[in-house]
């Protein structure tokens, strides 16, 4: 595996709007470059934050913390410090939700996929072709079903502030370009821990192996797995075009991120802390989802300059995967509750519609 720089945490950050429910390895240092303390609100004291995610400094979720330090630090007076780490320095996503649910570590921010083993219904968002755009995906996550899943997280242990963007997924393998469900036949496929992703995989005719983010670029360099999927500024920022020759635009899943803070320690802060918290939770993610938004658009022509051969995949055959993958749909549908997955079908109907 390419040996990562794994640089130190500085972070920036820019004031934003406040947005209900919308919403990573510095080495294992802490950040060198700190807010000066200045005047503090009133019922803030000095406070360690650590946040930890799996994604590289660079990524935009990366940039995303950064951001959410600096606004920390510049609404407490700089009494409450935040350090960052990234590239999974403080573990795997499972490890790190663990770590908040025992008052460890403050804050995780990680895919909603991984949870579904503790909240199901979460799922809704594991479900394929169900988004076309972002815009939808922000509409069902900053309304009524992303605010009642975020409702589910107390009882966890877990308090979730905000939807960052992880982003629409696609495929890359080293077999062949993927464009019909036939291409998917064989291929020994990375997911992530979640079971709809792998009966969605397995009906397409792939051969899918659940494994967590930071074991992925090893399992492609040693041909343990064929392929990945994941979205473009996750493949440009881990490098995977050097393990990877073919990525297909399948675009077939939306993942949010969620912005998880320790109850353990969210119960031990005052009113203004938790307000400085928030703020800056749900303005680092409007800053996070436009430069994903950005970076994703870019992504595709800095893959293929580093040498992937990129395909689309047309509606047409996209819709045949859709068809393929609907029996698990309807499957989880049930399992999640139809209420819950009519609501957010009729949020995605009237955001289409705007
Ligand atoms: O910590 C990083 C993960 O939360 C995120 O990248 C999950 O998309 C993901 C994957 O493929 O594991």
């Amino acid at each position: 595996m390419k040996k990562w720089v794994k640089s130190l945490a500085i972070s920036l950050a820019l004031p934003g709007l406040l947005l209900m429910g919308c919403g990573g390895g510095n080495g294992g240092g802490s950040a060198t470059t700190n807010a000066p303390k200045g005047d503090a609100p009133a019922g803030v004291q000095e406070r360690k934050i650590k946040v930890g995610i799996g994604l590289n400094e660079d990524h935009p979720e990366g940039q995303g913390i950064k951001k959410f330090k600096e606004l920390v630090e510049q609404k407490s007076g700089g009494k409450m410090q935040v350090q960052n780490f990234f590239s999974a320095t403080l573990g795997d996503d499972q490890k790190m939700t663990e770590a908040l649910q025992g008052g460890l570590q403050e804050v995780t921010v990680p895919s909603t996929s991984p949870l579904v083993g503790m909240i199901k219904e979460y799922g809704v968002f594991d479900f394929p072709f169900i988004f076309n755009t972002e815009q939808e995906a922000h509409a069902v996550l900053d309304g009524p079903v992303g605010q009642k899943l975020l409702d589910k997280l107390p009882e966890h242990g877990l308090i979730g502030l905000a939807y960052w963007e992880n982003g629409f997924r696609n495929l890359t393998n080293s077999k062949r370009p993927v464009n019909t469900p036939q291409d998917f036949q064989g291929i020994k496929l990375r997911t992530m821990q979640n079971e709809i992703h792998l009966e969605a995989f397995k009906a397409l005719g792939a051969n899918p192996t659940p494994m967590a983010f930071s074991e992925v670029f090893s399992a492609l360099e040693s041909k343990t797995v064929d392929g990945q999927e994941n979205p473009l500024a996750t493949i440009k920022s881990n490098k995977y075009n050097e393990v990877q020759p073919y990525l297909s635009l399948t675009k077939h899943v939306y993942t949010p991120f969620v912005f998880l803070v320790s109850k353990k320690f969210w119960d031990g802060l005052s009113p203004e802390e938790q307000k400085i918290m928030k703020e800056a939770a749900v303005e680092a993610g409007k800053y996070q989802r436009e430069v994903n938004f950005k970076e994703n658009a870019k992504a595709v022509e800095d893959l293929k300059a580093a040498g992937m051969k990129v395909n689309e995949v047309s509606d047409e055959n996209r819709q045949k995967m859709k068809e393929a993958v609907q029996p698990v749909i309807d499957k989880y549908s049930k399992e999640i509750g139809k209420d819950l997955v009519n609501e957010m079908m009729a949020e995605i109907e009237k955001a289409r519609k705007k």
